[in-house]
């Protein structure tokens, strides 16, 4: 059985001047690489040759293949244990042929419909998935931004259809800083990346022994946000053991709601801060304990675009919980671009939305290829008016289940969803679709929540359904002495004060 976990592919090109090609080789072997890829783009025939003899000597040694990236003619000549070839070299079924059926043979795929070619031939052993994210190692590569986890899922999809087991690693732009995060978010039910292939991260390390030692252990390792502790829901201790707490809530919000949310947020006894310095997001990360993100997409620009991706991995660095609110996602396509790099470049808690925004979202799941009923049940959700509470949950479920997320779907009833749990909850009341910025301040009380318990194992889904529910009392409470928005926004606010003082 190959191990794929850690598959060092080789480049010649970014050897540290204290080292040598053959130094890093060898340290990255000795080291923990299970698979090695001998990839020359340069050499001379008879020079890939004597390298290729040179690495083989030490991957024999360990006991790991030796794949050799193209020339199929060096393979046989040195007898590697396997080849991969890329989109543009010898094809898959003609490489088999020349290889035999015993050696192992790899194809890059980048897109679905280059994953559906390899499972219908069932001649490949693996296949490399990407470009993951946006590499300067190779330059002729299809997604230059890289295709992400999301990306990633859609191809594991085409491959889960596959009788035969074909492994994959996804390859392009992974590092330490991602690679446990990538073996997280590339998984669907019943199938996902059997590791990771890496050149910079470790061709170019001074210390390549170190950067494989290090690797192995990130990518073995579960990010530390993805525990999931399951409670008895016990919302009064909830809000009791949030308001103790004190949680600091950042907000990279919009504009129309940031002075509401701020009010909001105070009234529950937390506190906001409202910062798009992205130098201070680490500093806030190790001072504050009690600390969460809501990011609203609502009033988007290209600047903030880049803020909103460093918080994120600020705060999933930190293991800080995320509030996403992908605020009218479906109205562009622009829109929905924005929220799937988002949802590329990190780890979210909680996505929280109305029920177009969260349709939207689900158009962006690996299942949407899944089947006809899907495809139909897609092009309805322009008029989400029809949707009914089982499409609703069926679109909230997969959506969670693909994001690894909580799902909070907003309306006249409110419907919380992960990947095991589902919670609604009626309320509210009219009026708050008469003040700006409620839909909005629901993610500021639920970032509270999370907030609460930043840093620790806790039931995320609880403490989501806890703000939902508070907020919604709230709700209704205010609009029992109103019938008017303005006085409404007051009480409203009094009331969040009053059920957690
Ligand atoms: N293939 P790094 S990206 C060899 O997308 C290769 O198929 C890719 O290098 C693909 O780990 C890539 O330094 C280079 O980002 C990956």
């Amino acid at each position: 059985m190959v191990d794929y976990t850690l598959y060092l592919v080789t480049d010649s090109t970014m050897i540290p001047e204290s080292s040598t090609f053959i130094k890093q080789v060898e340290e990255s072997i000795n080291n923990g690489a299970t698979i090695v890829q001998l990839r020359e783009k340069s050499l001379s025939t008879l020079d890939f040759i004597n390298r290729a003899k040179e690495v083989h000597a030490l991957t024999k040694k360990k006991g790991i293949p030796l794949i050799i990236n193209d020339r199929i003619d060096v393979a046989l000549a040195i007898d590697a244990e396997g080849v991969h070839v890329g989109q543009d070299d010898m094809p898959a079924n003609l490489a088999r042929q020349l290889i035999g059926k015993d050696k192992i043979l790899g194809v890059t795929c980048s897109i679905p419909e280059e994953v559906e070619a390899v499972v219908k031939e069932e001649i490949a052993d693996y296949v490399g998935l990407g470009t993951a994210y946006a590499t300067n190692t190779k330059k002729d590569v299809t997604d230059p931004l890289g295709t992400g986890p999301i990306g990633v899922r859609k191809m594991l999809q085409i491959l889960k259809k596959c009788e035969k087991k074909i492994n994959s690693v996804a390859i392009g732009g992974i590092n330490h800083s991602n690679a446990d995060k990538v073996m997280y978010q590339c998984q669907i039910p019943g199938r996902k990346i059997d590791g990771v292939a890496v050149v910079s991260a470790i061709m170019a390390n001074k210390d390549a022994g170190k950067a494989t030692r290090e690797l192995i252990q990130i990518v073995k390792s579960e990010p530390v946000w993805a525990a999931t502790k399951f409670e008895e829901l016990n919302s009064d201790q909830l809000i009791k053991e949030m308001t103790k707490s004190q949680p600091l809530v950042h907000h990279i919000t919009n504009n129309v709601v940031k002075n509401f949310s701020a009010n909001v947020t105070l009234a529950i006894g937390a506190s906001p801060v409202m910062s798009e310095l992205s130098n201070e997001f680490e500093e806030f990360a190790k001072a504050v304990p009690n600390l969460s993100l809501v990011l609203n997409l609502g009033t988007p620009n290209d600047a903030l675009m880049k803020i909103f991706n460093i918080a994120i991995q600020v705060y999933n660095q930190h293991n800080k919980p995320i509030v996403f609110d992908p605020v009218a996602c479906g109205a562009t396509k622009a829109r929905l671009e924005s929220s799937r790099i988002l949802l590329n470049s990190g780890q979210v808690t909680v996505i929280k939305g109305n029920v177009g925004e969260i349709s939207s979202i689900w158009k962006l799941t690996s299942g949407y290829q899944a089947s006809k009923e899907d495809a139909a049940l897609m092009r309805g959700v322009d008029s989400v008016a029809d949707l009914n509470e089982e499409k609703i949950i069926k679109i909230a479920k997969e959506v969670a289940l693909d994001f690894k997320t909580i799902v909070v779907v907003t309306g006249k009833t409110n419907y919380i969803v992960d990947n095991h749990r589902k919670w609604t909850i009626e309320g509210g009341s009219k009026l708050m679709g008469l003040i700006t910025g409620s839909g909005c301040s629901l993610g500021s009380c639920i970032g509270a929540f999370l907030g609460a318990k930043a840093g620790t194992s806790f039931d995320a889904f609880n403490s989501t359904v806890a703000a939902v529910e508070l907020y919604n009392k709230a709700g209704s409470e205010a609009a029992k002495s109103t019938d008017a928005p303005g006085s409404f926004m007051a009480k409203f606010q009094d009331e969040l004060y009053k059920l957690t003082h």
